[in-house]
């Protein structure tokens, strides 16, 4: 039996290693905004086998998996000594998330988890399930994690064993390994997902971007990115939140929207990445988009270019809730060049990346939404009148004529 467990052991350290080593290209050409990569920077099979494997021949003699990994997704970003290091919300096959900590020298390969995942403390009412940790560095001197706490609804009848009421949890530390547990955000909403911690102090208090819901899937007259302002951290209570980006009519973000990782300040102004939801016949497709809000008020959205930022493409597209990418962590670097990381499909993790000068010129240069298909078709015919100064590929049906400014 050793002989076996040896074998297959053997077999399993090697692909593992080949995994974990490989490296990871950008693709080719693109659309100039962002650079994708070619393979996901972390899934299940990253987790370490020692997670995974009782290593003990007498005690696990087939050398068999004990406890099963699903998914690798939705992560936190930051930069730590040096590495470029992402809280990765696990997923056990038995559905339970829990967070745990992978670094890589250079931002789009070579990942590797920590030896353990994180424990989290508990508040005095545990949860049942935790996921997508926003990381912020706090002027105050600690790192934050914001994240998703969910618990089975005390007010659902026995029969349904699915409704669950979602809430901010807060927890912060020095080391990434050592984590002292706050209270939970009290908010006036039904339910809170997707809430950031704003890196600053804003009028001497902690400043949260929210997101509002009637329940725990529909917005429902909830909805929107919120702004609000809590006197504490250690008991954070916002009592007013503002909607500073609403969903909209026949918009990427229809159903509902979310805040991503906390904003990234420019000279120009605060820089979000967030998920915006639309519904469709196939379910529920998520997709990223960025906006930019004034530096001195926040509340003030100065640019949002028309739609999608990045969508799921390839295999993104297909996994355990498909369609779907959603991001909640980047890391600019001092030298401008920006790692974003999105989970595809809530089944694993990937990396685009660009540079804080592409994106503040996309955002400030891309066409806003018109809101009807008349003036998206009316932003190309302007954009092909400017490129007549530029014959750079003249179009073959070109007759030389000039889009007036009206329906042609
Ligand atoms: O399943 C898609 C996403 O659904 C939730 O996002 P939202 O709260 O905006 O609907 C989150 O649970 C997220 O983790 C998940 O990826």
């Amino acid at each position: 039996m050793t002989t076996l467990f040896d074998n297959r052991f053997r077999a399993l350290h090697a692909h593992h290693e080949c995994l974990l080593s490989a490296a990871n290209l950008p693709e080719e050409l693109g659309n100039g905004v962002i650079k994708r990569y070619q393979h996901p920077v972390l899934t299940a099979a990253h987790t370490p086998l020692t997670w995974r494997y009782d290593l003990n021949p007498d005690t696990n003699p087939y050398c068999m998996e004990r406890i099963g990994i699903n998914a690798a997704f939705n992560s936190g970003a930051i930069k730590w000594n040096d590495k470029y290091v992402l809280v990765a919300r696990v997923e056990g096959t038995d559905r339970k998330s829990f967070f745990a900590v992978a670094e890589s020298p250079n931002g789009v390969d070579n990942f590797r988890f920590w030896e353990y995942p994180i424990v989290l403390p508990e508040t005095d009412e545990p949860e049942t399930n935790i996921y997508d940790m926003r990381l912020t560095r706090h002027a105050d001197g600690w790192i934050y994690g914001l994240f998703c706490t969910e618990r089975r609804d005390p007010t659902a009848p026995t029969a349904d064993q699915s409704a669950a009421v979602a809430r901010c949890g807060i927890a912060r530390t020095k080391d990434l390994v050592t984590w002292e547990r706050l209270g939970d955000l009290k908010t006036n909403s039904a339910q809170q997902r997707n809430v950031v911690l704003h890196p600053e102090f804003v009028e001497g208090k902690y400043a949260f971007y929210t997101r509002p819901q009637d329940s725990f899937i529909e917005a429902g007259r909830g909805g929107g990115i919120g702004f609000a302002l809590s006197g504490s951290i250690e008991q954070a209570e916002v009592t007013e939140e503002v909607i500073i980006d609403p969903k909209r009519y026949h918009t990427v973000y229809e159903a509902k929207n979310g805040l991503g990782p906390a904003p990234i300040k420019t000279e120009q102004g605060w820089l979000h990445l967030a998920h915006g939801v639309r519904n469709t016949a196939a379910g529920l497709r998520y997709v990223l988009y960025l906006f930019m809000t004034d530096l001195h008020d926040l509340t003030r959205i100065i640019h949002k270019p028309a739609g999608y930022f990045i969508a799921p493409e390839g295999e993104e597209r297909i996994g355990d809730v498909s369609n779907v990418v959603f991001s909640n962590g980047w890391i600019a670097d001092a030298n401008g060049q920006v790692f974003i990381y999105y989970g595809s499909s809530d089944t694993r993790m990937h990396v685009a990346t660009s540079t804080i000068d592409q994106l503040v010129d996309y955002v400030t240069n891309t066409p806003e939404d018109g809101l009807q298909s008349h003036s998206s078709a009316q932003a190309i015919c302007e954009l092909i009148s400017r490129n007549k100064a530029f014959p750079r590929a003249s179009h073959p049906f070109s007759t030389a004529t000039h889009y007036n400014g009206v329906g042609q």
